[in-house]
């Protein structure tokens, strides 16, 4: 990892910006007074007797505990949230709240013209839709290592990478015999096995076969490599899924399970007192896998271990009240924390007893430790690293705080109350994040409450509000609401991420799958993709255009197709400076698409009737921006 680091660091610094420079003097000028501010924390897990500059900067910010992040100053947080409904991920500074980007995923994007550009198109399918609910970093040793974002697609069961070094997806994976794919979670111990949870059942193969016998339906937990993006194995249990999470040790994945009636209405999903937290063995699994205890369904060649039915050793039932929805694993690894939805209770497994559960010795709910009442609507928890939970509320509109050891106290001796506040959020909380929440190094910072209405918060802006993101500061005893942040529906969760974890680079990397593409086309072409400036008929009714662009001019002012050809435009920008990003639109052929510092990428469309066409680059980029343009002349 922290050879990754350093290489990543050396690229910034070849970059020479002025803000590499900005952020390397901030650093130094703080460090004086970081050793301070790191001594009275004492919660990040790094080296903080010698902090890097920039860590102190953050040490020292957070310190301070500033909320207002002054013009010119950068926050001290990444966070990454979905971006629901829109498909896409959103990156925003904590704790300004500011919005820093938006990474298009499963949309189609005008701005950037993913979605349509040759790479973006083949990676989706074509479909240009998606629905993100869950994002989370690769890990190793129960931290983020900085190297991807992984997000779920709801609509169309997939799961994407983004990498955090260009902050763009590289790879798209489709989960086969599945819909709904819901709750994700990579493994923790290193970049391992990304868990993705189907939330609907479906018949297994869904061919036609068991449409009307719903008893026969079945829903997938889905192992993908996290390093590959391939699938590697699959686990049919008879319930649905609803959220993942894994431990910190590499042996179990999480399913909270609503539905284990096998309803298809409300009232069917509704009807059990208790549902169940699925619990994977992943050891037993992967041994049956690679003994070919396994069966195939459908066309998918993917290994599939049947585990319907009654616990075995692959998959373990603990029942919880009452149609559960967020799981979330503590950062001292110990405890599973599933939220009741509706049941105002969470209970709180230890995860130790696990493995006498499998063996038999104890029932799987001798494992509920905990099961403290918290409000109406309980759905996703947080935690501090101090030992504290924070539980958001949706009917109740209500955060929770409360103590996990008083809660395990508190089972069987009602004189122990382990809730220690709730705070009124606005209104109806989702999810529910902390700085560093999900991992060991959870530093009781910050708290993002996710609300889906804000009703009165803000102007009226027609029947569609915005959600609202609220700020919770959490490092002292009692939280303290400091913020309400629109946004555009809808983010469903987010994770908060010291800004030292993320380096991004500020000009495109040249590497990774999108490169192949454009070298190998390159090739084939004896083209260099830095020069080249051409027209090349690649058959009947088939062209490709190479152009390069430098502010503010392209190499071709002029290029001739004919009407009807397919036309692939090819644009390498070659400018090397951050912020200088060209781009291509085509007038009236719905062509435009960016292309970043040092970036190449195309787009395929039909050349229209014959006439002039004026090409040119939207993105502000020079003095004579304007003029950097040039005419596609279609003949008949
Ligand atoms: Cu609770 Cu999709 Cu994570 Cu929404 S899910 S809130
Ligand atoms: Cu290049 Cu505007």
């Amino acid at each position: 990892m922290a050879k990754e680091h350093d290489e990543r660091d050396t690229i910034e610094q070849q970059s020479e910006s002025g803000a590499d420079r900005r952020e390397f003097m901030r650093g130094g000028l703080v460090i004086g007074g970081s050793l301070v501010g790191s001594a009275a924390l004492g919660c990040f897990a790094q080296d903080d007797q010698n902090p890097s500059p920039e860590r102190a900067a953050v040490l020292e910010h957070v310190a301070q505990n500033k909320v207002d992040v002054a013009p010119g100053e950068l926050d001290d947080y990444y966070g990454f949230w979905s971006g629901g409904q829109s498909g896409e991920v959103r990156i925003v500074g904590v704790p300004s709240m500011r919005e820093l980007k938006r990474i298009p995923v499963f949309n189609r994007d005008a701005a950037t013209g993913w979605g349509a550009d040759d790479f973006s198109k083949a990676l989706l399918g074509g479909r240009q839709s998606g629905d993100t609910h869950h994002v989370h970093l690769s890990y190793t040793d129960g931290t983020y290592d900085g190297r991807y974002v992984y997000v779920n697609d709801k609509a169309s069961a997939r799961l994407a990478r983004i990498r955090c070094d260009t902050m763009e997806v590289d790879r798209v994976t489709d989960i086969p015999n599945s819909q709904g794919t819901h709750g994700i979670f990579p493994q923790r111990h290193k970049t391992g096995l990304v868990l993705c949870n189907a939330e609907f059942r479906t018949p297994q193969a869904n061919d036609g076969r068991d449409m009307d016998d719903p008893s026969k339906y079945g829903a997938m937990h889905t192992a993908i490599d996290g390093e590959t993006m391939e699938v590697k194995w699959q686990v049919l249990v008879e319930g649905n899924m609803d959220l993942c999470a894994t431990d910190y040790e590499g042996k179990y994945s999480f399913a909270t399970c609503y539905n284990s009636e096998g309803g298809v209405n409300l009232e069917g999903m509704m009807a059990a007192e208790r549902d169940h937290l699925y619990v994977f063995n992943l050891a037993a699994i992967e041994a049956a896998v690679s003994e070919g205890k396994t069966i195939r369904v459908g066309d998918s060649p993917v290994p599939v271990v049947d585990a319907r039915g009654a616990d075995g050793p692959y998959v373990l039932r603990v029942p919880i009240p009452k149609s559960p929805h967020g799981v979330n694993i503590d950062p001292t690894g110990a405890y599973a924390v599933c939220a009741g939805k509706l049941s105002p209770t969470v209970s709180v497994v230890q995860i130790d007893k696990l493995d006498a559960a499998f063996a038999g010795q104890i029932k799987p709910r001798d494992a509920v430790v905990a099961e403290p009442e918290v409000g109406l609507g309980p759905l996703h928890t947080a935690f501090d690293g101090r030992g504290n939970a924070y539980t958001s509320i949706f009917i109740d509109s209500v955060v929770t705080k409360w103590n996990i050891a008083k809660a395990i106290e508190a089972y069987g001796d009602e004189t122990v109350d382990p809730i220690l506040q709730k705070i009124d959020v606005h209104y109806q909380i989702g999810h529910i994040n902390a700085s560093m929440s999900e991992t060991k190094d959870a530093d009781g910072q910050w708290l993002i409450a996710l609300c889906k209405f804000s009703k009165d918060r803000f102007l009226n802006v027609g029947p569609l509000h915005p959600e609202n993101d609220q700020l919770i500061d959490i490092s002292g005893d009692e939280m303290k609401l400091v913020h309400d942040g629109p946004t555009f529906p809808e983010p469903h969760d987010a994770v908060v991420v010291p800004r030292d974890l993320i380096h991004p680079s500020k000009i495109m990397l040249r590497n990774g799958p999108r490169f192949e593409l454009y070298d190998k086309m390159a090739e084939e072409d004896g083209v260099d993709l830095m020069s080249a400036s051409q027209v090349i008929r690649k058959g009947p009714g088939k062209v490709r255009v190479y152009i390069v662009g430098a502010a503010p001019v392209f190499s071709l002012t002029e290029f001739r197709v004919k009407s009807g050809d397919e036309v692939q435009l090819v644009v390498t920008n070659l400018d090397a400076v951050e912020d200088l990003s060209h781009g291509m639109c085509v007038s009236k052929h719905d062509v435009n698409f960016l292309v970043n510092p040092q970036d190449t990428k195309s787009m395929t469309f039909t050349a229209g009737a014959p006439g002039v066409y004026w090409y040119y680059c939207p993105w502000f980029c020079h003095a004579l921006h304007l003029e950097m343009r040039g005419r596609m002349i279609v003949e008949a």
